[in-house]
């Protein structure tokens, strides 16, 4: 069968379903294709840091409300490190903006119900999909539904929105795509922890055993990180071992103590960077995690994902309201600005809180230089207080 409509979205993670949600509000149809099924999406544990355009967006787009009563507003963040945090008090520094801790999971459920109540189109647990004839004016999607029957949709522009392993970005042509590619020699150790939170702001923590994270979920659930070797396993980490490492990279004389709880979760991210260039193909326009991966240290994936699917939104909405292609000719340029603004800020951050192997001991005094200068200057402290919460979007 073919299924026609406006806008065909592979991948229901942020990126596809926001872009769906706010054509939806400018009265632009679309059809989104999700190879899991709708319970997997909304159970996967990732993102949990919303900058304050994001949350600005949610708000603006009617999916907001569940966050604001659910998510934690913060105004600061520390930098810990010779034994002492120290506070970046983001919203002093950058005139009033703040982030949210709102995990993914719970967007993803805000994002779903808003598109599945007004009868929005979602299909789960498809496969095989195939994009084609994405570089003439009439592309289409072919699949197989959660039946394994063949389907197709014909639609004016695919967004490709399937994530670092969609099929996407390899759907364009290798001598038309540009990649650049950073990996690191480590990753994070994710745990999900009952316990009440054990600080009232993000702890980001610098120690010569490497790198601890602590943030948050909810009143009862913390979300706690460790750098490791990235082809370790989970099994060689039994929770005595995670919470020594954990008292040990966050020990210090200034009275503040890690609280413990029972480990629920365990799990290892690897840690790159990579970024496609140009973002488009044809009518075959990429966002998120699909045209670009940053490491979680900045907490800039998520929101990256939103700020592509906002310029993608508005250059559609020029384009049907207005038969304008300006802001669709300028979208891959436009996102790719603030594509490598944070691709930038997280690698920077990333280098300066880890250790890498076989680092040298001026490398290392390099970096405890640098955290000094950070802690004390107000200049410095600013700096990382404007990237952490985020750039606003550019103007059309
Ligand atoms: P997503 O969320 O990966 O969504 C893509 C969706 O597309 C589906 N899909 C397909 N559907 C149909 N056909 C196909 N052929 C398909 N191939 C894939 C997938 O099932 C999925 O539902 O991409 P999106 O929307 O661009 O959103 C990006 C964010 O999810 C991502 O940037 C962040 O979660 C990255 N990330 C983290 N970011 C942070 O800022 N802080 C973190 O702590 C953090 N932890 C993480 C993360 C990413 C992880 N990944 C990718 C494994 C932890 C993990 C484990
Ligand atoms: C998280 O809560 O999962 C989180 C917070 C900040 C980061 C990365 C992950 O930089």
């Amino acid at each position: 069968m073919t299924i026609r409509t406006q806008i065909g979205i592979v991948g229901a993670g942020p990126a596809g379903l926001l872009l769906s949600h706010l054509l939806h509000l400018q009265g632009i149809e679309s059809v989104v294709l999700e190879s899991r099924s709708r319970e997997e999406i909304e159970a996967t544990i990732r993102a949990g840091v919303l900058e304050q355009g994001t949350i600005d967006l949610l708000n603006d787009a009617g999916v907001g409300e569940r966050m604001m009563r659910e998510g934690h507003r913060h105004e600061g963040i520390y930098l810990r490190f010779g034994g002492r945090s120290h506070r970046i008090p983001l919203t002093e520094l950058t005139g009033g903006r703040h982030i949210m801790v709102y995990a993914q999971h719970e967007v993803i459920r805000d994002l779903v119900k808003a598109r599945l109540d007004p009868g929005g189109q979602v299909h789960f647990g498809v496969k095989k999909v195939v994009l084609e004839d994405v570089d003439t004016a009439a592309p289409r999607i072919r699949y197989r539904d959660a039946n394994d029957a063949a389907q197709e949709i014909a639609c004016d522009f695919v967004a490709g929105c399937d994530g670092f392993h969609g099929i996407s970005r390899p759907s364009i042509p290798s001598r038309l795509r540009r990649e650049f590619t950073r990996i690191y020699p480590f990753g994070w150790f994710g745990i999900l922890v009952e316990a009440p939170p054990a600080t009232d702001e993000l702890i980001y923590a610098y120690h010569e055993r490497g790198f601890a994270l602590i943030s948050t979920r909810s009143p009862q659930i913390q979300r706690l990180y460790l750098q490791c070797d990235p082809n370790d396993s989970v099994d060689n980490w039994s929770d005595a071992r995670i919470w020594e490492e954990l008292h040990t990279r966050l020990a210090g004389d200034d009275g503040w103590t890690l609280t413990e709880g029972r480990i629920f979760q365990k799990g290892i991210v690897a840690m790159r960077s990579f970024v496609l260039e140009p973002m488009r193909h044809g009518r075959l326009f990429l966002a998120g995690d699909a045209a670009h991966i940053v490491p979680p240290t900045g907490a800039k994936g998520l929101n990256l994902a939103v700020s592509d699917v906002f310029y993608l939104s508005r250059a559609l909405k020029a384009r049907y309201a207005q038969g304008s292609d300006t802001l669709i000719n300028n979208y891959s340029a436009m996102a790719l600005r603030r594509v490598w603004s944070s691709v930038r800020f997280s690698w920077w951050l990333t280098n300066l809180l880890h250790r890498f192997p076989g680092m040298t001991e001026f490398e290392q005094r390099a970096q405890e230089c640098e955290l000094e200068y950070l802690a004390s200057s107000k200049h410095a402290s600013a700096s990382v207080a404007e990237q952490y919460a985020g750039l606003p979007f550019e103007p059309a």
